[in-house]
């Protein structure tokens, strides 16, 4: 049995890598010819912890190869991008499945009569059959699942991905797989297809519930999020400390609130509910809610440094603005990962430092070089910081911040790492 992964990205290539692992013969396709090449060279061109070693293994074993056109498989794994398409401010964001299209034409050409297409693309619900409907444009020789109760000559699913970056490869193996095919054949062949590899259950469901589960999984946690950021802003004007207050509140033996943050980064959590909100726009209204206060975030913790700023200066007659050194704590979009990525860190650091030219200092222990976006700023250590900020932003938790933190007296802690410290004692 061949499995063919369409992407090779941060959950294509850890799950061709999986497959290759248990012996299986895998093709993975991407469009792009570098990380093609850094693959067959046994490397990888992204950041994921225990990856490479599989990575390598797989390749010099024999079990996986890269190319860029798709080849013959008995089974094809789709994990493609599924962005937004271009919006403008105040409106809902659509998604945009061109990404999939592309995969379906690149495929189609090469399906033959009892092979498996699985979509694992985070997808508004209905894009799994829009992938079996183009597919079957594609191929008029061959039929597609199109209800329930079909017996089409090429099987098609949905089984999301639900990894957590930074532990990928665990997560892959570990966790519960939904698995939702258009027809229950379609579902078994892909049940047993995972069961390779996963330990965790596969349960079995069809393709739009399984869509909307993977949506609700990170619309719940936004909105989680989203109250915990509210309560953050709500505590400051009442003079609360908010850490300690969820702290105490989570004694409850039926309440689990989540973390405030400087806002909501990653490449899903502060997608996906846009999937569910452009379907349904009116009906979601919480979904929706809960997107507007994590994107607005970042501008509260932007006027907090702001007011820092005058009030030092009110302080310190004698300074002007230039002397004023402020130092942003972590870019990253959450703690100990080195990916800065749709990270609100970025946004503000950046924000800062076009407010306030030629004084922004920041420290990310997980990187070596800035960004281009951020050239203007100086990448430091914890040290240099310590002895020369005269505003401290902490923006991410990261391990390395948490012992002995050192700061100047002006602090905007959106991660509770020093004024969260009382609260561990609670
Ligand atoms: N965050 C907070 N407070 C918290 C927890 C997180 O502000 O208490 C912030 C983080 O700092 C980060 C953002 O939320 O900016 C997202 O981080 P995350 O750890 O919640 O999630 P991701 O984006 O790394 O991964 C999520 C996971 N989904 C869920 O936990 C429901 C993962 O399992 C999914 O596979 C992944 O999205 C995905 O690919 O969809």
């Amino acid at each position: 049995e061949t499995i063919s992964v369409i992407g090779l990205g941060y959950i294509g290539l850890p799950t061709a890598a999986m497959f290759a692992s248990r012996k299986k013969k895998v093709i993975g396709v991407d469009v792009n010819q570098h990380a093609v090449d850094t693959i067959n060279k046994g490397g990888i061109h992204i950041v994921e912890p225990d990856l490479d070693m599989l990575v390598s293994a797989a390749v010099q074993q024999g079990y996986l190869k890269a190319v860029t056109k798709p080849e013959p498989a008995d089974a094809f794994l789709i994990a493609v991008p599924t962005p937004f398409k271009p919006t403008k401010e105040g409106e809902v964001p659509e998604p945009d499945l061109s990404y999939i299209k592309s995969a379906a034409d690149a495929i189609a050409p090469v399906l033959k009569r009892g092979d498996l297409v699985i979509l694992e693309s985070t997808s508004p619900v209905g894009a799994t059959e829009q992938l079996a409907s183009w597919l079957a444009d594609a191929r008029s020789d061959l039929s597609f699942p199109q209800s329930n109760d079909d017996t089409p000559d090429v099987n098609v699913a949905h089984c999301p991905e639900r990894v957590l970056p930074g532990k990928v490869v665990k997560e892959l193996v570990e966790n519960d797989r939904v698995i939702g095919g258009m027809t229950p054949k379609c579902s078994s062949r892909s049940a047993e297809l995972y069961t390779t590899f996963v330990t965790g259950e596969c349960v079995i469901t069809n393709s739009r519930t399984a869509e909307m589960a993977k949506l609700t999984e990170n619309s719940c946690r936004d909105i989680q999020i989203a109250f915990a950021n509210e309560l953050s802003i709500i505590c400051e004007k009442l003079d609360i400390n908010v850490w300690e207050l969820i702290a105490l509140a989570n004694r409850h033996p039926r309440i689990n609130i989540l973390q405030p943050g400087p806002g909501v980064g990653g490449h899903c959590i502060a997608v996906d509910p846009w999937f569910i909100v452009s379907k349904t726009p009116d009906d979601a209204k919480l979904i929706q809610t809960a997107r507007y206060v994590n994107d607005n975030k970042p501008s509260w913790v932007i006027e907090k440094v702001k007011r820092a700023i005058a009030d030092y200066l009110l302080n310190n007659p004698t300074k002007s603005a230039k002397d004023v050194v402020v130092a942003c704590y972590g870019l990253a979009f959450k703690a100990d990962i080195d990916d800065l990525r749709e990270s609100p860190a970025v946004v503000i650091t950046k924000r800062i430092s076009q407010m306030h030219p030629g004084s922004v200092i920041a420290i990310e222990p997980n990187i070596d070089t800035l960004p281009i976006e951020l050239q203007d700023i100086k990448l430091v250590d914890m040290n240099y910081a310590s002895r020369n900020a005269h505003i401290t932003v902490i923006l991410v938790d990261h391990g390395e911040f948490k012992d002995n933190f050192q700061c100047s007296n002006y602090l905007i802690d959106t991660k509770g790492i020093v004024n969260g410290r009382l609260s561990i004692e609670i």
